[in-house]
């Protein structure tokens, strides 16, 4: 299986990450990707490749111009503006403020597009989101042209980001730029199956009212679990879109039996749906031993899960998405793709 991965994502990482009253080093570090890769190198992975430079003008048709741009400046804007730190949003449009008029000040643009106050920016952020971003649209044109499957290695991850909106340490949405890219190059139906332990809301959003893609999350219920305000049950979209969204929020302990029913339905609606294309939003937070999550998935579970994924039979993207426990990070990560190869 084909690997996407770029040295850009190390430009991303922010000093700090505001999380129980005080800073502390980033959960999303770039580690991550190095401990996956070595994990990569030793199974055999060995076709790794630097993607191309990220197709811009698909991501600006699905993505807010002025949100673009306060990524690409924001940083710039924040430290002309006498900031010595990273760019981090401190104000929101709250309930029954104004929610359609970005200000000009950069701290209250920073508020205006955020949707949590963890994810920090830093001067390298914009290009290695742009790098993420390429490498999910270049495995989905890998797979488009005819390949089973491809692995696209995101940093920073994307499912929390919106059309207009960053967080939990998203900026641009691979997933739906994939989904997108898939559809672009033929895929009349794409499901995205999202594994990661938190909702992925900005994949939802941006796909809520159309009919061609299918979403379903597995996560922690919105009641307990990040980001809190999205991934209900009863959110199962809207318009030409009803019924193309599929939630299956979990409590705290969830185990394989459980998840893997709430796995099994997911992947049984994407058949349903007429998928011609899948995209697997991978995160493996669902981990027993994630520092930030509550379920208790083993590391066998997760070559179970690419097993499962593997009996459908569709060209497959896997975008990279959390996963925190980072000394077990890339043997999870692998094991979805080795059990997903071995059906
Ligand atoms: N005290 C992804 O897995 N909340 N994002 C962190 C730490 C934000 C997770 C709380 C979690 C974001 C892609
Ligand atoms: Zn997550």
């Amino acid at each position: 299986m084909r690997v996407y991965a770029s040295e850009t994502h190390r430009a991303h990482f922010p000093k700090g990450e505001l999380s129980g009253g005080v800073f502390v080093r980033p959960f999303e570090c770039p580690e991550r990707v190095d401990i996956i890769r070595a994990r990569l190198d030793e199974r055999g992975f060995g076709d790794v490749r630097e993607p191309e430079e990220a197709d811009l003008e698909s991501i600006r048709s699905t993505t807010d111009a002025g949100y673009l741009a306060f990524l690409e400046h924001g940083h710039e804007q924040w430290r002309a503006a006498g900031n010595e730190g990273d760019l981090i949003a401190t104000n929101w449009p709250a309930r029954r403020m104004q929610q359609s008029r970005p200000p000009r000040d950069i701290d209250g643009r920073a508020g205006y597009y955020a949707l949590a106050s963890e994810t920090a920016i830093c001067e390298g952020t914009w290009v290695a989101t742009l790098a993420s971003a390429a490498c999910a649209q270049d495995a989905a044109k890998h797979v488009a042209n005819g390949a089973g499957a491809s692995f696209a290695l995101c940093r920073p991850p994307g499912h929390h980001a919106t059309s207009d909106m960053y967080g939990g340490y998203c900026f641009l949405n691979n997933a739906g730029l994939a989904a997108e890219t898939l559809r672009a190059g033929g895929a009349s139906r794409v499901a995205i199956i999202d594994v990661d332990f938190h909702h992925g809301n900005g994949t939802q959003d941006m796909f809520y009212s159309r009919g061609d893609v299918f979403f379903a999350s597995l996560h922690g219920a919105p009641e307990d679990a990040f980001p809190y305000f999205s991934g209900y049950s009863d959110e199962t979209g809207i318009g030409t879109g009803e019924g193309a969204t599929a939630n299956y929020p979990m409590p705290s302990g969830t185990t394989w039996e459980r998840w893997s029913d709430a796995l099994d339905d997911a992947l049984t609606r994407a058949l349903m749906t007429g998928a011609d294309a899948l995209v697997i939003s991978l995160g493996v937070d669902a981990y027993k031993e994630d520092p930030i999550s509550f379920f208790k998935l083993e590391s066998e579970d997760f070559t179970r899960i690419g097993e499962r994924i593997g009996k459908l039979r569709k060209p497959t993207v896997f975008c990279m998405e959390g996963g925190y426990a980072v000394d077990a990070i890339g043997v999870n990560t692998v094991n979805v793709l080795e059990g997903f190869s071995a059906v």
